[in-house]
């Protein structure tokens, strides 16, 4: 059975995440049962690819990458999207296995993609929220999507969430082969990427929960990438921004 859309796959990146995997696959498959999920594991220490091994023996819906070593979110998520398109599925999804991504909204991702290429899961539009998230937390996001939008003109509230829903189509045109940014600078990168493309970029909101279980993964150098990367994107992309703004009829002037 498939969606109206055709059919979702649902990427899970894990790195020690032992804890967490199973009930949030099995949250997933409760809230879209014709949804499949593949597990993309960095041959994590504690046993979590052996944990997805044995749900994927026993559910025909769930799939395993093991991945020799930890590389990043940014290169586990390539090789789930080519995984993804070999084996033809529709809408490839993006989620978290810390449970911060709740599964049970991802219905409403799925129904915004009827009209849109991409769709992102936002802490920051109106009704979207952030539960026992640290204030540090917070700024940092809140802060780090502000210098996207103004360093790159990007017309969205929640650039560098990791909660979204493609169409096969807009993965295909997003020239992922050319993708080197990891953690929130790949998730940056993907969207500027869609938006320059002139596809359709939709924003629901979510709420996002902090993780009760294992520990996050985020790190200064995380931080800086997405930092530097943002920077250069934004300075090489400014005579473009400019040229664009100048050529832009002002108000009242006539555009015959
Ligand atoms: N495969 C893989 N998954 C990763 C890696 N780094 C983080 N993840 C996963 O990416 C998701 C988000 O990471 P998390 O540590 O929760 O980041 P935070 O939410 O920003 O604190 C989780 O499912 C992690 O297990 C990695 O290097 N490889
Ligand atoms: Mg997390």
């Amino acid at each position: 059975m498939t969606h109206a859309l055709g059919r979702v796959l649902v990427v899970v990146p894990t790195y020690d995440e032992a804890e967490n995997i199973e009930p949030v696959v099995s949250r997933l498959l409760a809230a879209v049962p014709d949804a499949e999920a593949l597990v993309v594991d960095d041959a994590s220490p504690d046993g979590t690819g052996e944990i997805a091994d044995r749900m994927a023996a026993a559910d025909p819906r769930v799939s395993v990458l093991h991945r020799t070593g930890k590389e990043g979110l940014g290169a586990a998520y390539l090789a789930g999207f080519s995984w993804a398109l070999e084996h033809g599925y529709d809408v490839v999804v993006e989620m978290d296995a810390d449970g911060s991504h709740p599964p049970e909204q991802l219905p409403d991702l799925l129904q915004a993609l009827a009209d849109a290429d991409l769709v992102l899961g936002s802490r920051w539009v109106q009704g979207g929220r952030v539960v026992n998230w640290p204030r540090t937390r917070e700024v940092l996001s809140r802060g780090g999507n502000l210098y996207t939008r103004l360093a790159l003109g990007l017309p969205l509230r929640d650039a560098t969430g990791g909660y979204r829903a493609f169409r096969a189509g807009t993965l295909r045109t997003l020239h992922l082969g050319e993708v080197a940014s990891q953690g929130y600078c790949f998730q940056v990168d993907l969207a500027w990427r869609a938006v320059r493309a002139g596809l359709r970029v939709a924003e629901v909101p979510i709420t996002f929960t902090e993780r009760e279980r294992g520990s996050s993964k985020m790190s200064r150098s995380i931080v800086l990438e997405a930092l530097w990367r943002v920077t250069l994107w934004g300075a090489a992309d400014l005579p473009r921004r400019l040229l664009r703004a100048a050529r832009r009829p002002r108000a009242g002037r006539a555009t015959a």
